[in-house]
């Protein structure tokens, strides 16, 4: 396979599959030097001083760390200046955020969760950054309305999971690849081309502390794979369960599985637990790409009309068969054989 660093890979895209712009290539390197210094700074844990709680509150209610405020900061301060932006959204932040008058504007709009799974820094477990980018509508302000578009329109998502390696993974809308730091080289490098989900799994994540919270139809499906080959699937099924989306998202990138998220009485005031602009939107696009699904259980995640910048949704996606299944078990329109 070709070992060449994102920025080959970023200009081949753009010059010879025209997938991309200058801009947009711009943006992807900027976003993925932010990651490197998350990863940097992740990395560095109790020596720097940056475990532990940040002492506030973020939009949704939930105490920040000190490394979301970090991250945060990283990603909006390597992206204000190159021109390359409309505006900016975060989980972090309430409201969009413009970019300076100071510096020249562009096209895009860029969501990001800043550190997502962030309960896990304290005890090193894998943590990860996920980005979205949009095109801001011609002649329209960057506010919160310009980002409420459906998860179909993004241009261009990915993540990055800070784990023993820290990787990247980009989606351009023309298939998923991933890219391993190289620490020595301080770059990012192709290193699996192509990323396909296989179509039927054995595996599968929930939280299953929620299970007496859930809808029929989730836990219908549940205690179908938990009976295993004396139930009606006639096979045993394993469970994991990392509670980093991003580490979740990546085992089933990596060898299949369903991840579920789903409504239940607990959160259904709040619409779910993951966030659409942020979360859901972006790993839909990823998980599609590599030929998965991803839906709340009624429809196309990445069909949703946004009514709101920090909306949640229910969230069930992975190995399509899978997927379609449990989908069905919602809608009652397909039978469960
Ligand atoms: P965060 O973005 O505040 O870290 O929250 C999102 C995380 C996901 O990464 C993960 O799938 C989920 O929350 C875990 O939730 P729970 O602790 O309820 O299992
Ligand atoms: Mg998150």
């Amino acid at each position: 396979m070709r070992k060449i660093s994102l920025s080959r890979f970023l200009i081949e895209e753009q010059r010879e599959k025209n997938v991309i712009s200058s801009e947009l290539r711009l943006l992807i390197e900027v976003v993925a030097r932010a990651c490197k210094g998350i990863s940097i700074a992740i990395g560095k844990g109790g020596l720097a001083g940056v475990l532990g709680s940040a002492g506030s509150d973020n939009i949704q209610g939930e105490v920040q760390k000190k490394l979301d405020v970090i991250s945060n900061e990283i990603l909006l301060e390597a992206n204000e200046w190159g021109g390359h932006l409309a505006a900016m959204a975060s989980e972090e932040m309430e409201l969009p955020h413009p970019i300076p008058n100071r510096y020249p504007k562009g096209e895009y709009l860029l969501l990001f969760d800043p550190l997502d799974g962030s309960s896990n820094i304290d005890v090193n477990v894998s943590v990860g950054t996920i980005f979205s980018v949009l095109q801001c509508p011609e002649g329209v302000t960057p506010d919160e309305q310009a980002f409420l578009q459906p998860g179909v329109r993004q241009l261009c998502a990915g993540y990055a999971v800070y784990g023993p390696t820290t990787l990247l993974v980009l989606t351009l809308g023309d298939g998923v690849n991933v890219f391993t730091l190289d620490r020595e080289l301080g770059s990012f490098v192709l290193t699996q081309e192509n990323v396909r989900i296989p179509e039927d799994t054995r595996e599968f994540a929930i939280n299953a502390s929620n299970a007496r919270y859930w809808e029929a139809p989730v836990k219908r499906y549940v205690d179908e794979m938990l009976a295993g080959k004396d139930g009606p699937r006639g096979q045993d099924f394993n469970m994991r369960w990392v509670a980093s989306m991003v580490a979740d998202v990546h085992r089933i990138l990596s060898r299949g599985g369903i991840f579920m998220y789903p409504i239940d009485s607990k959160t259904v005031a709040q619409g779910g637990k993951l966030r659409l602009m942020y979360e859901a939107n972006p790993m839909a696009f990823i998980v599609e790409q590599a030929g998965g699904a991803a839906t709340n259980g009624h429809e196309r995640i990445l069909d949703i009309q946004p009514q709101r910048l920090h909306q949640r949704v229910p969230v069930i996606l992975g190995s399509k068969n899978e997927v379609a299944r449990v989908t069905a078990f919602h809608t009652n329109t397909a039978s469960a054989s």
